[in-house]
């Protein structure tokens, strides 16, 4: 019996450890209108990992171009700005939201129009890939983000 009791305790702790390291949740990329060219993902990433643990590439095959970005505001001005990651701390989320943290999309290849959705795979330091099915919302730009410009 302290036998089977003893196998029970090894395989609880061994699915314990294939729980997902980082989970992806509120994930939704913005609609827009015909012949847009730029959009934004958003999302929260949870490391349930005892390490901080950095996104450092988003890929997609829905534009030509895609960048990590957050915002900065500059002498009172909200301006996007180009970053190589993003930090989610160890046992801890970071989201991705309007106004933060997004990514980039430049030189899209069709328009994003709701109820579609697209695959993202995310990239992290610690070699995860995740796949993330996206889907397309409308999000309300209050700060004018598709009026951002690029350099
Ligand atoms: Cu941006």
């Amino acid at each position: 019996m302290k036998q089977l009791t003893f196998l029970i305790c090894t395989l609880l702790l061994s699915i314990n450890s294939f729980a997902s390291e980082l989970d992806i949740s509120e994930q939704h990329i913005r609609a827009t209108p015909p012949h847009a060219k730029n959009s934004a993902a958003f999302f929260t990433i949870t490391n349930n990992t005892n390490k901080n643990v950095n996104l450092v590439a988003v890929q997609s095959d829905i534009a030509e171009q895609i960048q990590i970005h957050t915002n900065i505001n500059e002498d009172g001005l909200m301006k996007m700005r180009q970053v190589d990651t993003i930090m989610i701390k160890a046992n801890s989320s970071t989201s991705l939201q309007p106004g933060g943290y997004h990514v980039m999309f430049i030189g899209l290849k069709n328009s994003l129009t709701e109820g579609q959705s697209v695959d993202l795979m995310l990239y992290f330091d610690n070699g995860e890939q995740i796949k993330v099915n996206t889907p397309v919302q409308k999000i309300n730009p209050s700060h004018k983000m598709s009026e951002h410009k690029h350099h």
